[in-house]
């Protein structure tokens, strides 16, 4: 039996310091960190970095809080995009156009998988909170360049 505890101290103690250096805190929602989305994605949204680092290779999960009738115009991704529903009702479509009129509602808890390469589009209704993961670097290609509100910032001044 002390055999057995001493064994038992020594994985503890072991697994105690793997984790101390690799384990990220587990979080509640109202912990959740927001700021304002990078401009790569349309203005008013909010983005919480929950694991990784989007910006680099391995994977990434995000939060994505958007206001009601916000709109992301169709783009795609270099890695598969998984995208499951938090809080409110998220709109997805997939094709090379934002439209209104071909999408699927997800409701909380609903989930979508946007294969690279894939356009998409989606947009809200009401205020919608959306957990994104993927392998990093995350980016989005907007179909129509024009599109791409990180460009019309920079254009903006002149
Ligand atoms: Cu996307």
């Amino acid at each position: 039996m002390r055999k057995l505890m001493l064994a038992l101290g020594l994985l503890l103690a072991g697994s105690a310091t793997a984790t101390a250096q690799d384990m990220r805190m587990p979080l509640n929602s109202d912990d959740v960190k927001w700021m304002p989305a990078p401009n790569v994605f349309p203005a008013g949204a909010q983005i919480a970095v929950i694991s990784g680092d989007p910006f680099k290779e391995g994977l990434y999960v995000v939060r994505l809080k958007m206001p009601g009738n916000y709109k992301i115009p169709a783009h795609n991704h270099p890695t598969t995009e998984y995208v499951t529903v938090i809080s409110g009702d998220f709109n997805i479509g997939m094709g090379d156009k934002l439209d209104a009129q071909k999408g699927l509602l997800l409701h909380t808890g609903g989930f979508a998988e946007a294969p690279a390469k894939m356009n998409h589009y989606a947009w809200t209704s009401g205020e919608t909170v959306v957990q994104v993961h993927g392998q990093g670097p995350f980016a989005i290609t907007y179909v129509n360049p024009a599109d791409d509100p990180s460009k019309k910032a920079s254009k903006a001044p002149d």
